[in-house]
């Protein structure tokens, strides 16, 4: 009796011990199994007198239940732990708020075209639109340009196909031309009232938008954008210019004790020509002559691609690269980041 007690605890110590379910399992066989203990002892009853084999027969099932209970509860308590276990690691924890998409955000240079549009809105001027695929007449003729002049040739201007040899087509290398094609049709809209020898309204637009050029460097994209900016009336003149220009840039560095400074220079659209350099007085770039843009008054014979008489109407206009005045705004050192489209650098500017 006593070995069978001992038996029944040698199997509930080695159930306790079993770590896992294969554990369990090996250690039932001792006990259970074909030459387990119990089985042994079964086997032993066989050189027993008769009336002996039933009171050990009794005893030895229950040792051998004994050992079921135990087995089984100790298999039901490794599925619990195991269960635990899994319920620990897919655990969900569902007050944690809901996986939401992305917030998108603006372009650092989309965000500056559009404080441009916002200004120069504010003082009167529309906003033009036109096609980045150009002829060779609104980007180039229309604009003084000559037939010999340097920025035609392939080294400097993407060609296209759909032109002819006469009339090629190609990517604008700067947004002038939506200026002429909105002049062109300011004119036409008002052409009774100017034939008849009233004041046509003024033209003021500004021509935001990509424009293209063979040239690829830290400072220089194939991409690039520009606004150009027009001004045309019988009374207009470099003043108007000069302060609408002065108002715009102190507008938009916020920057009241900003000033400008005209330098004389050449475009074939624009005699006289300057170009417009600013000057902070305080900052990172205090005290330096920055170029931000190029302008002039506009040349009689643009004047009269439009559609005017020159004699009777003047005409001022500047252009300005939109990429350059991002990296002065936000101090951003090489122009190729605007282009990556790394999220890491893009996302900044939200
Ligand atoms: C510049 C510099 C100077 C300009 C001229 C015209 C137009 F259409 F009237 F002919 N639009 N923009 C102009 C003048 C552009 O960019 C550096």
């Amino acid at each position: 009796m006593n070995e069978l007690n001992d038996v029944v605890g040698q199997a509930q110590t080695a159930f306790e011990q079993a770590a896992t379910p294969a554990d369990l399992e090996n250690a039932k066989a001792l006990f259970l199994g074909k030459s387990g203990r119990i089985t042994e002892m079964m086997k032993g009853m066989a050189s027993l007198a008769v009336e002996d084999k039933k009171s050990r027969g009794a005893a030895i099932n229950l040792a051998k239940q004994a050992i079921e209970t135990a087995l089984s509860n100790r298999r039901q308590a490794l599925a619990d732990a195991e269960l635990q276990v899994q319920l620990q690691a897919e655990a969900l924890d569902v007050s944690l708020p809901g996986r939401q998409r992305g917030q998108g955000g603006l372009h650092p240079v989309s965000i500056t075209l559009e404080r441009i549009e916002a200004l120069f809105g504010s003082m009167g001027f529309d906003v033009a639109q036109g096609p980045e695929i150009e002829s060779d007449w609104f980007n180039f003729t229309a604009l003084n340009t000559p037939e010999d002049h340097p920025a035609r040739s392939m080294h400097d201007t993407f060609y296209v196909e759909g032109g002819s040899a006469t009339a090629p087509n190609l990517l604008r290398t700067h947004t002038s031309p939506m200026q002429i094609r909105y002049a062109v049709q300011h004119v036409k809209k008002h052409r009774a009232m100017i034939d008849a020898g009233h004041s046509m309204p003024e033209i003021r637009v500004i021509a935001p938008g990509r424009t293209y050029r063979v040239d690829s460097d830290a400072t220089h994209s194939p991409m690039f954008h520009q606004c150009e900016g027009l001004w045309v009336g019988e009374n207009v003149s470099f003043k108007d210019l000069k302060y609408v220009f002065t108002d715009f840039c102190r507008t938009f560095f916020e920057s009241d004790d900003l000033v400008l400074r005209f330098r004389p220079s050449f475009f074939p659209f624009t005699e006289p020509s300057a170009e417009i350099d600013i000057q902070f007085q305080t900052g990172p770039l205090a005290g330096r002559w920055l170029e931000v843009a190029g302008s002039g008054q506009v040349h009689p014979n643009v004047v009269r691609n439009m559609g005017l008489d020159p004699e009777k109407y003047i005409g001022f206009a500047f252009g300005m690269g939109p990429d350059r005045l991002t990296m002065l705004r936000y101090g951003v050192n090489d122009l190729r980041l605007f282009f990556d489209g790394d999220i890491r650098f893009l996302s900044q500017f939200q």
